[in-house]
């Protein structure tokens, strides 16, 4: 049985990476703001054996986390990619390691190890979901709600999704946007799997508004205070019959581990990128498997690449929760895969092709490309 660590080294003769500008299919609004584009960073990793691809899930400005666009490129060009190339090889293991002195930058090194990760893979035949630990070949499919113009807006948008055949939903709420937003899709759809998501838009203050939320049954109320916001988290948690799920604060293995030991939180979104890898993933997915603690796999609007990687991970034993893994086209009507992810059955498939198992579309990479530069050894 493959595990995390096994994954062969590659020798690296360099990194490509992309800014792409994705138009949306529709503005995504949450409570820190509207996208109509999608601003990400793809990395190839270059070797001898052929090509690694990765995502460097930021946004163009620093609104859910600290990272952005501009300061991942800088970080990744300037730093985090001469240190790995000045590895003759490297294994995707030692990916992380041989980062770690730099502090933070979690999006940037994530996006590189995926792409050292599926070099390594592709060279080897192992699907990423095989490498991981993935004991299923499908995974329910759950799509992430944007703050619309109003409550009845919501509902319409809600609809269609349901229609599409997804299995749950998730709402975005924000103070003002929150009670009766939730209300309605509660009315209009009954007992559907339902949860919101906050952002972290919410203070201790506003905890008579959240206990309100405690009326809709709902599966988890996910961030509603900053990111470093752990003991307030606890406080709030003992105030709520509907489980808290944190996202934003989880940085790493260790942050889950403090926020389960301090009552934060009784449910984890596990993100790639915002723990600094894959690998890390899996330790958070551990962690929280031995907790006895159900986790499942957040979004960050990945492209194919990242939405491939997510399914993989996604389909390891302790994500009983449907993610926010939803088909390509909820975002993009033209994905810069050749086998981009599609909903059947309100199922996605997890790919078993090698590394993350899909091919990548270069007219539409070179499309959506508005930046490119090559750093080699
Ligand atoms: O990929 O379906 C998706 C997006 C899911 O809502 C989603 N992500 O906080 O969970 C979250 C947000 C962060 C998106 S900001 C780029
Ligand atoms: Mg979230």
């Amino acid at each position: 049985m493959p595990s995390p660590g096994d994954a062969g080294p590659v020798a690296l003769d360099g990194f490509e990476l992309r800014v792409l500008h994705l138009p949306l299919v529709s503005p995504f609004t949450t409570s820190f703001g509207t996208e109509t584009v999608r601003e990400v960073i793809v990395v190839r990793a270059l070797t001898p054996d052929g090509d690694g691809w990765g995502e460097i899930v930021t946004q163009e400005a620093p609104l859910y986390s600290s990272e952005y666009t501009q300061g991942a490129w800088d970080v990744a060009r300037r730093w985090l990619i001469p240190a790995l190339l000045d590895r003759a090889r490297l294994a995707p293991h030692d990916v992380a390691e041989t980062l770690a002195p730099f502090v933070g930058h979690r999006m940037a090194k994530a996006g590189l190890e995926l792409a050292v990760l599926d070099a390594s893979l592709r060279a080897q035949g192992v699907s990423l979901g095989a490498h991981l630990g993935a004991v299923r070949d499908r995974i329910p499919s759950g799509v992430s709600v944007g703050i619309q113009s109003d409550p009845a807006a919501l509902v319409e948008a809600v609809a269609g999704y349901l229609d599409e055949g997804y299995r749950r939903i998730k709402i975005k709420i924000k103070p003002g946007r929150d009670l009766a937003d939730t209300a309605a899709v509660r009315a209009a759809f009954g007992d559907i799997p339902l949860q919101v998501d906050a952002n972290s838009a919410y203070t201790l203050a506003d905890a008579d508004t959240l206990a309100g939320l405690d009326d809709f049954g709902l599966l988890l109320i996910e961030q509603p205070l900053r990111e470093d916001d752990l003991v307030d988290h606890a406080a709030l948690a003992r105030l709520l019959r509907t489980p808290l799920c944190l996202d934003e604060s989880i940085t790493s293995a260790k942050a889950a581990a403090d926020a389960l030991a301090l009552g934060a939180a009784a449910i984890v979104n596990i993100k790639a990128g915002r723990v600094g890898g894959h690998l890390e993933a899996v330790r958070v997915h551990d962690l929280c498997r031995a907790a006895g603690v159900p986790v499942w796999c957040g979004g960050m609007l990945e492209t194919g690449i990242g939405r491939a990687a997510n399914a993989a991970l996604a389909a390891l034993p302790r994500f009983t929760l449907p993610g926010d893994v939803s088909a390509s086209d909820r975002f993009y009507r033209r994905d810069i895969v050749t086998d981009p992810i599609v909903l059947d059955d309100g199922h996605v498939r997890v790919p078993t092709g090698p590394g993350i198992g899909v091919g990548i579309d270069g007219g539409a990479l070179e499309e959506f490309t508005v930046a490119r530069e090559v750093v080699r050894r």
